[in-house]
């Protein structure tokens, strides 16, 4: 039996590698890139664009920033991409998706006063990638809020869902007809658990464990208000889809034997990826976290639960705003149960629990959070499968950092190799549907609280040149041929 079971694993493996006719991406899996404004435009206060919070950031409290620097310049993008579609068109690529910058479209962030020069830029930007065959994919809001929301406390306070509905109306109306690909947010948890729905740094009695939970409330709101404009005024006409990125961060139960331990990871994954994606592909947020929080500000004395309530209305107009689901995925843990039951200052970190940590024998590379853990994207994308009724995925982000100049980057062609070797066994080993691939990211750019100091381009720039000279590393050669063969090698 055993002599059998490994013979047919043999055969299996065997037929894998060497039929490289089958191990391929179907015709309609389509391969890009992806930036975001902030960390490649520069640009901060050219031609009329308004402030966001990630310039007061770099220019007030940069002592927040790894190197103390800013998004000022980044990439200057704004006068070089040109340049940027020309290494996008060498890749090869199906997609390019950039952000816009709220500010530089309504430079108040509110109202309906338009900036033509940043309706120019994008136009400009988008017609140059259809000419050249690459279909632009755009995202809303990748974390550069307009400073006018600051002070009224960011994603936590609910008038933001108006705001953003006017802005998300604002660019369909001048950009729709020439977009297929529309998301409205990346990354939630980055915007509401990290950020705590501004940014920064946070005052020792800012109220932890309601912040993260009002932004994520009010966010999902204002996605579904996006989702519902688009469906109503934009699509009929338009044609093209609309969905959120969420970001996924895999927990590994420590000891896949003990109960408590599995338990423990799986409340990882609802407070993580679930509270965001439950209440748009299924229906409000999930039962294990409603009765987590609830039972832990029972604890606390509290007169009800932490986590704001959507009403039956808000429920339905969430649910199903999704025409595929866009995940970034770069990190993975284990997780083990420990007793939590004590309180302490809440947080949504001590409402989902357990204790992480990583192998160490896991392979990393200069950012921290970041292991080469392949299995842990298949495993999440199997859960999505069988969690959602196996939607239609598009990885949106995957990648990996260097920590200096390097152009020979073959830790980034083995992460691409293994990664993208995951992608296909879900594919066509387990039948999940992934139709896409993005990587993170074109360019080395402005990486948020790490400035300049952390790389993850497949294109290497120069940022003490003035020119912001672009230079391929070994990864472009490698990921071009990906998308060339359509295979792995
Ligand atoms: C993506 O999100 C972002 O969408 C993209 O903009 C970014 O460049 C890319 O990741 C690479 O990091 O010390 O608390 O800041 C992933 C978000 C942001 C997750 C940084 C880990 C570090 C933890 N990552 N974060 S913290």
């Amino acid at each position: 039996m055993l002599i059998l079971t490994e013979f047919t694993l043999v055969l299996i493996l065997s037929t894998r590698l060497c039929n490289s006719q089958e191990w391929k991406f179907p015709v309609d899996f389509k391969f890009g890139v992806a930036t975001s404004a902030y960390q490649i435009e520069g640009g901060w206060n050219a031609d009329g664009k308004g402030v966001s919070i990630w310039d007061v950031l770099g220019h007030n409290r940069s002592v927040l920033v790894e190197d103390g620097s800013n998004g000022d310049v980044a990439c200057d993008s704004y006068n070089k991409w040109e340049e940027d579609v020309m290494m996008a068109k060498n890749l090869g690529v199906d997609y390019y998706r950039i952000s816009l910058a709220w500010t530089r479209i309504l430079p108040e962030g509110h109202g309906t006063k338009i900036n033509p020069a940043g309706v120019d830029y994008y136009s400009k930007l988008i017609n140059k990638l259809l000419e050249n065959g690459i279909e632009p994919v755009i995202t809303l809001y990748h974390w550069d809020l307009p400073q006018f929301f600051s002070p009224l406390g960011g994603w936590t306070n609910p008038v933001i869902v108006e705001y953003f509905a006017n802005y998300a109306r604002t660019a369909f109306t001048l950009f729709g007809d020439k977009i297929k690909t529309w998301i409205t947010f990346n990354d939630p948890r980055e915007i509401c658990q990290t950020f705590k729905g501004l940014v920064g740094d946070v005052t020792p009695n800012f109220p932890l464990g309601v912040a993260e939970y009002l932004c994520s409330h009010n966010l999902l709101k204002a996605h579904a208000e996006a989702y519902h404009i688009y469906d109503k005024e934009f699509r009929s006409k338009q044609n093209g889809k609309i969905s959120i990125i969420i970001d996924f961060s895999w927990s590994e139960p420590a000891n896949a034997s003990n109960p408590e331990d599995v338990r423990a990871a799986e409340q990882n994954v609802l407070f993580d990826f679930g509270i965001y994606a439950n209440p748009i592909l299924d229906v409000d947020y999930p039962k294990g976290v409603i009765d987590r929080i609830a039972e832990r500000s029972k604890l606390e004395n509290l007169p009800e639960s932490r986590l704001p309530k959507f009403t039956l209305a808000e429920k339905m107009r969430i649910k199903g705003t999704y025409d595929f689901l866009g995940i970034n995925h770069y990190m993975t843990t284990y997780t083990r149960a420990v007793d939590n039951r004590q309180v302490t200052r809440p947080s949504i970190e001590v409402d989902a629990g357990g204790e992480r940590f990583s192998d160490p024998t896991w392979e990393g590379c200069a950012a921290y959070w970041i292991k080469v853990v392949p299995w842990s994207l298949r495993r999440l994308l199997n859960w999505i499968k069988n969690t959602y009724h196996n939607p239609d995925i598009i990885i949106t982000e995957s990648g990996y950092a260097d920590g200096s100049e390097v152009l020979e980057d073959d830790g980034r062609i083995n992460y691409y190799r293994v990664y993208l070797n995951a992608t296909l066994q879900a594919i066509l080993e387990d039948g999940v549907n992934v139709k896409g691939y993005m990587a993170w990211s074109l360019m080395d750019n402005y990486e948020w609280i790490f400035g300049y100091t952390l790389r993850f381009g497949l294109y290497h720039v120069n940022f003490t040149d003035p020119n912001r000279t672009r230079t391929p590393k070994k990864s472009v050669e490698y990921f071009k041929n990906v998308i060339k063969t359509r295979s792995i090698n």
